[in-house]
């Protein structure tokens, strides 16, 4: 296990087996609920596309960020693929169930900036992340915007757990190695984050 400024990362903490099994599992959650490319407030198309399972999704558009109970195009989020509560049980620390599942798809020069996780509606549950196909260079500062920062690169398989003080550092993937996995047959890489958002 790896410290980075509070953030635990399990790297290759499941097997090519399991990872395999699981986007399986994530294309069935895509298929119920495309991805789709968010817009900011400001008018933007984010260059990550998502979607969400879960009795919540995110979703960010000229209104701005939240969480709601349906897809953009309508109908309920899908449930979240049992193998990743496994996870989540193994190591979250947390007896309450998540009830929210991001997808993040990056395709060839996709990014986030840098921001803070403060959607939910209490930050005392932890956040635990989860990285398949391609490599990403993960970038974590402090609590305040602006400080100093310090960079690892997540692979296929890592799992990154954020609580206690970790829960609100500002954090964002600079770029990925376009092909660098073959996990998924055309490239790009899928981060889901699992996390308590309604209560
Ligand atoms: C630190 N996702 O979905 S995962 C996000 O790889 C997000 O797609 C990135 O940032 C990705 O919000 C980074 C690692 C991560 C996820 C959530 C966090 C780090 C975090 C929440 C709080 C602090
Ligand atoms: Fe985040």
């Amino acid at each position: 296990m790896i410290d980075l400024g509070g953030i635990k990362v399990h790297p290759s903490h499941l097997a090519r087996d399991a990872q395999a099994a699981l986007l399986d599992d994530l294309r069935d959650v895509i298929r119920a609920a495309p991805l789709f490319q968010p817009e900011t407030q400001r008018g933007a198309k984010m260059s990550v596309r998502m979607t969400s399972a879960g009795d919540l999704g995110w979703i960010s558009d000229r209104r701005g960020y939240r969480y709601e109970p349906r897809h953009p195009a309508g109908g309920d989020w899908p449930t979240i693929p049992a193998a990743l509560l496994d996870i989540w049980r193994d190591v979250s620390g947390s007896d309450v169930q998540p009830d929210t599942c991001l997808v993040n798809f990056y395709g060839e020069g996709a990014r986030m900036g840098m921001h803070q996780d403060r959607d939910e509606a209490s930050l005392e549950h932890p956040v635990v992340s989860l990285s398949l196909g391609d490599q990403a260079l993960f970038r974590v500062g402090g609590t305040a915007r602006g400080g100093k920062t310090q960079s690892l690169w997540l692979s296929s398989g890592d799992v990154a757990v954020m609580g206690g003080a970790a829960r609100l550092v500002y954090h964002g993937i600079d770029r990925i190695r376009f092909g660098s996995s073959d996990l998924l047959p055309q490239g790009g890489r899928i981060n889901v984050t699992l996390r308590v958002a309604g209560r």
